[in-house]
């Protein structure tokens, strides 16, 4: 087995080959960009070495260097991850030349898939089911004209060279044809620099399942099931899963050996994909081969309980494959969710930003995240917007819907948009959970995708109403902004008579809410509605009792926002300035310390009742006095400090219950 191995790729997927490498004792050596010095596969790697700027061309894409640093550290393989030069031949080639093993296929079965036509053509001979149609070299447009008649309508066109459905169109008749194939050409030449054409007949409402292969330098080759990869959005994977939903075991079993086949007929060696379209009748054809470990792959991993990157490794080392055919089982069903930076309210736009709050679920045999950022980490314009895979598996689908909606529930993050509702909508749906799949999924289900918020608003309020009262009694500790004024201590004790207005913000519009504290409990008044709240906060985790219903909510403060996360939503509002700033704490007003210094002058004693703007303390700091006055008018509890001693900045001085009464 290797040594010592080099991950050529960033994010999640170098950190899942570390994973694996560091379990069967293999050194890794990490690249990374200047965006990327203090990335999760970085730290995570035995050592590291810099590339160049952020932009891939300029880093992940430099495989002259990567080379040369595989070479000067002295790795016997590269991984290439997926993306960046896992499928470049003349970086596998470059490798080879250098006495470097690509973990991947020979770059001779990587070209082989790169043309649409000659991969039809490859699979054609090896007897692996085709869409029919024409993929010929004769591109004249009487010829493609005659073959569109054979095949028959609706039809589609596809660019030669194309990929991701870049350079596709649809044809319903014969008479749209030669403007479609123009417009075809057109884009073509232009997305790709080659005009040429295939046509299909085109299934209108087919499902993409594909076949993990394998195969080893000796000859042999399996199948480890497919996933179904229908939940799709403009060609980006959403939601995959394992077992295809309904496939039968004879159609697994075909669409395996048809998998195999057109593997071993491109002499492929290590991991690899076919991905078939699978139509409403049961039939399947080939699609495309994508030559590299993929996205969802651990959906793959989580049914056979095998680690695909160990298999790389082990075949890439030249070992057979660890099993053959008969020892692969399939047990339970495996979901995966990508989230994303993005933002599905305005059109799914990639979102940027520093994840400012990070919070995963628990990982477990029924949860896994694969991920390459931690919290505080940026999401920047240069890479891939996935910020994680979240990975379920439990005995049936059913099961593991549930699971990922409860996994999905306990992702939470701030400061970058994500599509972490969307999922949950998705995964949610009942659409998905009777898996009526097709390619058209997320279009035909909208509506369904964007629900609106279960938490209402003013429960909404009410909530990170609770969670601001309950952190001012038992600030966090972890919690260091000082300045904020939530993190203040103050000693305006709220008393069982009166109430004490709170002004919430949520987008421009400013919600005024009146809360009475009682003994066990708030009494929380949000326009007309009379909200009872206990609430009990431990870190960021709200137990709240909510007019007698019991909710666990979680929040997070990240500067003047206040974030309430429930159930795979998030609530975001401001406390509104003058509520905390007039009412509570006030420069002129403050019953803490307001800096470093000394107590010069106790001017009252505990008992006494005091006016609002009355003197209580003199400080003195830098050699000036500072006049600690009443806020409001009311009776002095305790004092905490003795004239002559020392205090430090922020520490409470005395307190005061305020009798000023403000009717709920
Ligand atoms: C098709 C098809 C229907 N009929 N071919 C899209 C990506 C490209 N690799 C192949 N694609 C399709 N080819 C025929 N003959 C429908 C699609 C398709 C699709 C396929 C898989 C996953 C998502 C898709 C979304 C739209 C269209």
């Amino acid at each position: 087995m290797f040594s010592k191995i080099l991950i050529a790729n960033r994010g999640e997927i170098a950190c899942r080959v570390i994973q694996t490498a560091r379990c069967l004792g293999i050194r890794c050596v990490a690249v990374y960009s200047e965006a990327d010095r203090n990335a999760r596969h970085v730290a995570l790697a035995d050592e590291a070495f810099l590339l160049g700027p952020a932009p891939s061309s300029e880093s992940y894409l430099r495989g002259d260097k990567i080379i040369e640093i595989a070479l000067q550290s002295g790795a016997q393989a590269i991984h290439p991850g997926y993306g960046f030069l896992s499928e470049n031949t003349e970086f596998a080639d470059a490798c080879s030349q250098n006495g470097i093993v690509f973990i991947g296929p020979p770059a001779s079965a990587i070209a082989a898939m790169g043309s649409k036509s000659a991969a039809k053509a490859i699979m054609e001979k090896a007897g692996v089911p085709l869409v029919p149609g024409y993929h010929g070299d004769d591109q004249r447009p009487e010829t493609l004209r005659a073959e569109a008649l054979k095949c028959g309508f609706p039809l589609l066109l596809k660019a030669v060279a194309g990929g991701g459905g870049k350079g596709m169109r649809v044809v319903n008749a014969i008479d749209e044809f030669d403007d479609a194939l123009s417009a075809a050409k057109r884009e073509a030449q232009n997305a790709f620099g080659n005009p040429d054409m295939l046509i299909e007949r085109y299934l209108t409402q087919p499902r993409h399942v594909e076949i993990q292969v394998f195969c080893d330098s000796h000859g042999n080759g399996v199948y480890l099931a497919e996933r179904d990869c229908s939940v799709q959005r403009r060609h980006q994977k959403v939601l995959e899963e394992a077992p295809a939903p309904g496939l039968s075991t004879e159609t697994r079993i075909a669409m395996g050996e048809a998998a195999v086949k057109a593997a071993q007929a491109i002499n492929y060696v290590g991991a690899g994909t076919v991905e078939f379209l699978y139509d409403v009748d049961g039939s399947f054809f080939f699609m495309e081969m994508n030559t590299r470990l993929q996205v969802e792959h651990p959906v793959t991993e989580m049914v056979t309980g095998q680690d695909l990157v160990e298999w790389q490794l082990r075949v890439a080392e030249g070992s057979p494959l660890p099993l053959q055919q008969d020892q692969i089982r399939i047990r339970g069903h495996a979901l995966e969710a990508r989230i994303y930076a993005e933002d599905p309210d305005n059109d799914f736009l990639p979102a940027t930003g520093q994840l400012n709050y990070l919070r995963t679920p628990d990982e477990s045999a029924h949860v896994r995240v694969d991920t390459g950022v931690v919290e505080g980490d940026e999401v920047s314009v240069h890479y891939d917007p996935m910020i994680a895979k979240l990975i379920v598996w439990d005995e049936n689908r059913d099961q593991a819907i549930n699971r990922m909606v409860h996994a999905l529930e306990q992702y939470r993050i701030h400061g970058v948009k994500t599509n972490i509702r969307f999922l949950h909508a998705l995964a949610d749906a009942q659409p998905f959970r009777e898996a009526n799949l097709d390619t058209g999924f997320i279009e035909k289900h909208r509506p369904l995708l964007f629900p609106p918020a279960k938490l209402d608003l003013h429960k909404a309020l009410v909530l990170a109403a609770g969670f601001l009262l309950e952190q001012k009694r038992s600030p966090n500790p972890n919690n260091e902004d000082r300045w904020s004024p939530f993190a203040h201590q103050n000693s305006w004790r709220l008393n069982s008579e009166y109430a004490k207005p709170l002004a919430l913000k949520v987008g421009d519009q400013i919600h005024e809410l009146k809360v009475l504290e009682k003994d066990q409990h708030y009494e929380i008044r949000v326009a007309d509605s009379l909200y009872t709240l206990a609430a009990d906060l431990l870190n960021d985790q709200l137990k709240a009792v909510i007019n007698g219903h019991r909710i666990t909510v979680h929040a997070t403060q990240q500067g003047k926002e206040l974030v309430v996360f429930h159930e795979g939503e998030s609530f975001r509002c401001e406390a509104h300035e003058e509520t905390f700033g007039l009412e509570d704490v006030s420069a002129a007003g403050s019953l803490t310390a307001p800096m470093n210094g000394s107590v010069v002058a106790i001017m009252v004693k505990s008992g006494d009742t005091v006016k609002a703007g009355q003197t209580l303390v003199i400080m003195e700091a830098m050699k000036m006095e500072h006049a600690i006055k009443a806020p409001k008018a009311g009776v002095v509890d305790e004092i905490y400090f003795n004239e002559g001693e020392l205090v430090s900045e922020g520490a409470e001085l005395l307190s005061v219950t305020s009798d000023e009464e403000v009717t709920v």
